[in-house]
């Protein structure tokens, strides 16, 4: 079975408890229980988890080399700084789907820089949590046309 990771990097833990204005009220978990609800649906297995550590995300992306079949990353601000993140994403040669709950490029100017973008398959931002079912069913229809 088609199986996916979803990679959530710092201080996305805190979502639905601080700073609701810009990042809104649902908790991770309910992201999580979202997303398993629609990966069920779709027939695909998920692997979800969050880090507040870049070296702890690079390891979720080397081990996605075997156990998975994409990768779904809000890298959150390593984002914005990480050639860590870039670097192990080229290296895994897994189709990555780019991630941000806002719209990076409406906000402040360093959030307009994504080390991630150029390796990545795609972006989708600025959906809320919605965007993480949004990418969840272009990953699907993306490794299906790929099959
Ligand atoms: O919009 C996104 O998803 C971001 O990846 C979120 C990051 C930010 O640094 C990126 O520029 C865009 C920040 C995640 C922090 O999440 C919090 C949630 C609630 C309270 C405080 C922080």
């Amino acid at each position: 079975m088609t199986s996916i990771l979803i990679l959530n990097g710092p201080n996305l833990n805190l979502l639905g408890t601080r700073q609701p204005d810009v990042y809104g009220t649902t908790t991770l978990s309910d992201i999580e229980q979202m997303c398993q609800t629609a990966a069920k649906a779709l027939g695909v297995t998920l692997a979800f988890h969050q880090e507040n550590s870049e070296g702890a995300m690079v390891d979720h992306i080397h081990a996605a080399r075997d156990t998975h079949d994409g990768i779904i990353l809000n890298a959150g601000a390593y984002t914005h700084t990480s050639i860590a993140l870039m670097d192990a994403i080229s290296s895994v040669e897994l189709p990555v789907i780019e991630l941000h709950l806002s719209n990076t490029l409406a906000r402040e100017e360093f959030r307009h820089k994504s080390y991630i973008s150029p390796v990545a398959l795609g972006v989708i931002c600025g959906f809320g949590a919605a965007g993480y079912e949004h990418s969840l069913r272009a990953m699907v229809q993306h490794l299906e046309a790929c099959s």
